[in-house]
This record gives C-alpha cells, sequence and structure tokens, in this order.
C-alpha cells in the first residue's frame, strides 16, 4: 500500500470571511497557508480565489498570478477549481484553464447543492476534460454522486483517458442533494470505481460533521484525503476550525496511524501523472 495523497481545499466559494475570519482570502493568506500545509504533510492544493472584498472570482489575472505566486514559494501540485461558485457561467469555468495549472477539478454532473444548483452538464464536462487533455492539465474528476462515476465511465470510453494517462477521483460527501458522508456510501464508490481503468486512484472529503467518518472510511479502504476550510469549518463539536494547517495535522496523524504516510508532492505527482 502506498502513502497518503493529502489535498488541502482551504478556501472554497461557500463560506464568507465574516463568518470564518479564519479563512485565507488574500493572495498573501493563501501563499502563508499552501508553505505550512506543506510542511506539515500535504502535497495538493485546491485553489478557490477571492476578489478584494473576498467574495469568489474567477477573474483570469488573478488565477494566473496565483498559480505564479504558489509554483514560487511552493513545491505544491496546483490544481484550480473548475466548479468556482454556484453562480459562474460555464465560459468563465472553462477560461480557468488558461490560467495554466498542474491540475483542475472536472466534476461529473449536476447536483442540488443545498438550497442550489451546481450544474454541469454533459456537453459541458466533454468541454473541460478534452481542453484539459489538449493543454496537459490533469483532472481531479469531482464526485458528488453515485451515478457521477458511471458518467465518468462513459467520458472515459467515449472521449479517451486524460492528461498524463492516470485517472484520479475526489469523492465529494455529504453535501446537501449529494451522497451521504458514510462508509456504506463510499464502499458502493469503492466498487463502482472496479468498472473504471485499471490503478485508478481516489481520495475523498466529507462535508461538516461527516468529515472524521470520511477521513476513516476512505484511509481503511485504499484511499486518499482531502482536508480544509472548504469542506471543514468545526473541528470538533462546538470547537469552530482555528486553521487549515489544523485540518491537515489531523490528516496527517490518521494517515500515520493507518501506516500509510504522506506523499512529497514529488511522489504525488508521480502518482498522478502530473509533470514535475
Ligand atoms: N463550489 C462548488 C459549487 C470544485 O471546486 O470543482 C463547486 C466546487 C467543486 O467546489
Ligand atoms: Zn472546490
Amino acid at each position: 500500500m502506498t502513502g497518503t495523497l493529502i489535498t488541502v481545499a482551504p478556501t472554497g466559494a461557500e463560506s464568507s470571511k465574516a463568518d470564518v475570519p479564519a479563512l485565507p482570502v488574500t493572495l498573501e493568506e493563501l501563499v502563508v497557508t499552501a508553505k505550512e500545509c506543506e510542511a506539515l504533510g500535504a502535497s495538493v492544493i485546491h485553489v478557490h480565489i477571492r476578489d478584494d472584498e473576498a467574495r469568489p472570482t474567477l477573474d483570469l489575472g488573478r488565477l494566473r498570478a496565483t498559480v505564479a505566486a504558489l509554483r514560487d514559494t511552493s513545491d505544491l501540485i496546483v490544481q484550480l477549481s473548475s466548479g468556482g461558485a454556484v453562480t459562474d457561467p460555464e465560459a468563465d469555468r472553462l477560461a480557468v484553464l488558461d490560467a495554466d495549472p498542474d491540475m483542475a477539478s472536472c466534476t461529473m454532473g449536476t447536483v442540488n447543492f443545498g438550497d442550489d444548483v451546481f450544474m454541469n452538464r454533459w456537453e459541458f464536462v466533454v468541454e473541460l476534460h478534452t481542453r484539459m487533455r489538449d493543454r496537459g492539465i490533469v483532472p481531479e474528476y469531482e464526485i458528488f454522486d453515485l451515478g457521477h462515476l458511471t458518467a465518468l465511465q462513459r467520458l472515459l470510453d467515449k472521449h479517451g483517458l486524460p492528461a498524463g494517462g492516470h485517472v484520479h477521483v475526489d469523492l465529494v460527501m455529504g453535501v446537501p442533494g449529494g451522497m451521504p458522508g458514510t462508509t456504506e456510501a463510499l464502499v458502493a464508490c469503492r466498487q463502482a470505481m472496479r468498472d473504471l481503468p485499471e490503478g485508478t486512484t481516489f481520495s475523498a472529503t466529507g462535508i461538516g460533521r461527516s468529515t472524521v467518518p470520511v477521513m476513516l472510511a476512505s484511509l481503511s479502504t485504499g484511499g486518499h484525503l482531502r482536508v480544509g476550510m472548504e469542506d471543514t469549518i468545526t473541528y470538533a463539536k462546538g470547537r469552530p476550525v482555528e486553521s487549515n494547517m489544523q485540518l491537515v495535522a489531523r490528516a496527517v496523524g490518521f494517515a500515520q496511524l493507518a501506516q500509510r504516510p504522506p506523499l512529497t508532492p514529488a511522489q504525488a505527482r508521480a502518482l498522478l501523472g502530473v509533470p514535475g
């Protein structure tokens, strides 16, 4: 069994700085977070950015500056979110790829998202997958529900393997409207992944109170971990998360207990097929 890939998703698009003061929203805050999370054991950073008022944005100039700053100051694999916020138009989400990240997310279907809808039409998913392959950007396929794995199988059958040839999925569990953050749901996904190309890897993240159960289920079934304030703002009952580092440190502790210590960024690149 290999070590553990730890992805940190420090910001997201849903929490506000007013409600969550520890959320990194400026480039400076993001860079400090990246360096500290890398030192603890993270190897991938899943990035959403904010504007000067701390609102989610897909501004291309800011995205390019963010990719450059993260590359200058860390060895982390830089994965930009192409999901953005639920209000972002498809054209802006596709344009994220123009910032030339190492990786980008690619969500495999539409899902209710709390009171909103996170739209991912089939034609849009195909366009994202195809553009990423044409540009050598490695996708992380975001799976919010079991059927998204069937959609991924169809995508790969019809449109071929991604850049790098390796398939990596991330199970985003416990979103109101998506699959629950339970061991049973994770095991169902694990079984469905048998129909994907040999060597497919997965990470998992549980939103809110499903964070810890999903981490344990993922580690015990050979999966990797995504943690961060995009998904988790309460550390334990009555205890707000103090920082992304606190969440990465807990994930590292669990990974070590599972005898699967964190992968370095170089090892993560080799696993995911991301060029060095
Ligand atoms: N913010 C969500 C609507 C992704 O980054 O690709 C979408 C999301 C998934 O976070
Ligand atoms: Zn995201």
